[in-house]
């Protein structure tokens, strides 16, 4: 019993580190090794993101190559893979990501649910993040890789679709908030928006900018706010729960010492995240940010059509749709004729099937 009331606050653990996205493995250049599980569900479990290295299990695992840069296009296109299988956690952002990618352009795929705590269903792999998918054979990692890669081989399978109107020149980002680092807005005019298969200089630029916005800070403000207080940390995990296949208790168990473990760490964010007052009124200002320097005034930031950054960011909302925070963003922001317009665009799933892993 004690051990079982362990797993289950472990897994909670695992599953909230999921949500967070905190790296617990450690990359060496481009090769990633991972730690045991029971080492990241402890970590998760502490809140921990940055223990000491401990070398996986590398003598049985396939390397696994880790893109340079995950948000390049591939040089050359591959055809479409006749079988597509991601290994992913429901409620992980980047996994959202993926899984929008993969319903917009209508690949059929598998879902391999991974097990936060045991990691088993990729011990094969010595990459232990998700997602990763197998394209047929090959693996490939890292959310925006993937998406980098599957466009490129769309664009090269499919007709591109009609070209855009061109949109209005580029504006600066707003400040407040440090929405973009150090990657500057280009005040290149006029770029027009040829689908994917023609995409090239500005727009590409203006692309990789956003898509690097909803990673490295729309996921982290949104994050910040599913654990604002108390109630929306339980929120949070009542409907990260309900994803898994988890019996009664454990469910109940990882329901609860999540909520708590999140609520926890969620007051940490703010500082670490460098978010400045409100917590809502900074996920406002990030969604009208996208809209008024994203869109400007396009229905998607490519264009008639959406474009990369569009999905990503349609995947992270559409993963936090069940709570407050989902709400009060279509209610008190400019974004929702966009989630909409991107709604309608993605369609229904293209999953074809999900494995549980086992718990
Ligand atoms: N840059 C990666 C981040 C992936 C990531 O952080 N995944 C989290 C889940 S949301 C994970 O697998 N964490 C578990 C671990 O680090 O061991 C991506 O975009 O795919």
């Amino acid at each position: 019993m004690a051990s079982q009331r362990t797993s289950a606050i472990a897994q909670a653990g695992a599953v909230s580190q999921a949500l967070v996205g905190g790296p617990l493995g450690q990359q060496q250049g481009n090769r990633y090794t991972a730690r045991p599980a029971i080492l990241s569900a402890a970590a998760a479990f502490l809140g921990v993101s940055a223990l000491s290295g401990v070398a996986a299990d590398a003598e049985t695992s396939a390397p696994v190559q880790v893109a340079d840069d995950p948000y390049a296009r591939p040089a050359a296109a591959q055809p479409l893979p006749s079988k597509i299988t991601l290994y992913q956690y429901e409620v992980c952002p980047y996994c959202c990501k993926v899984r929008a990618m993969l319903d917009y352009y209508k690949l059929p795929y598998t879902v391999i649910e991974v097990n936060p705590l045991t990691k088993g269903e990729l011990k094969w792999s010595t990459y232990k993040k998700v997602p990763v998918v197998k394209l047929d054979e090959e693996v490939v990692v890292d959310s925006s890789a993937i998406m980098s890669r599957l466009a490129t081989d769309v664009a090269a399978s499919r007709p591109a679709p009609a070209a855009a109107a061109a949109p209005a020149a580029p504006k600066k980002p707003s400040g407040g908030f440090s929405f973009f680092g150090s990657s500057g807005c280009s005040d290149e005019s006029a770029v027009k928006d040829q689908g994917a298969a023609n995409f090239a200089g500005p727009a590409l630029e203006e692309e990789v900018k956003w898509r690097k916005w909803v990673d490295q800070t729309f996921v982290k403000v949104l994050t910040a706010n599913i654990y604002r207080n108390w109630d929306e940390a339980l929120e949070t995990f009542k409907y990260i729960t309900d994803q898994t296949s988890w019996s009664w208790g454990t469910r109940e168990l990882a329901r609860w010492s999540g909520a708590v473990i999140m609520w926890q760490v969620g007051k940490k964010m703010p500082k670490k995240y460098g978010i400045e007052g409100d917590l809502r009124l900074a996920l406002y200002a990030a969604a009208d940010d996208f809209v008024e320097n994203g869109l400007r005034g396009r229905t998607f930031a490519g264009g008639a059509e959406p474009n990369l950054a569009d999905v990503a960011l349609f995947g992270v909302v559409r993963a936090v749709r069940q709570t407050g925070a989902f709400r009060d963003l279509m209610a008190q922001s400019k974004l929702a004729p966009w989630f909409q317009a991107m709604e309608e665009r993605v369609g229904d799933s293209a999953r074809v099937a999900t494995v549980m892993g086992s718990m």
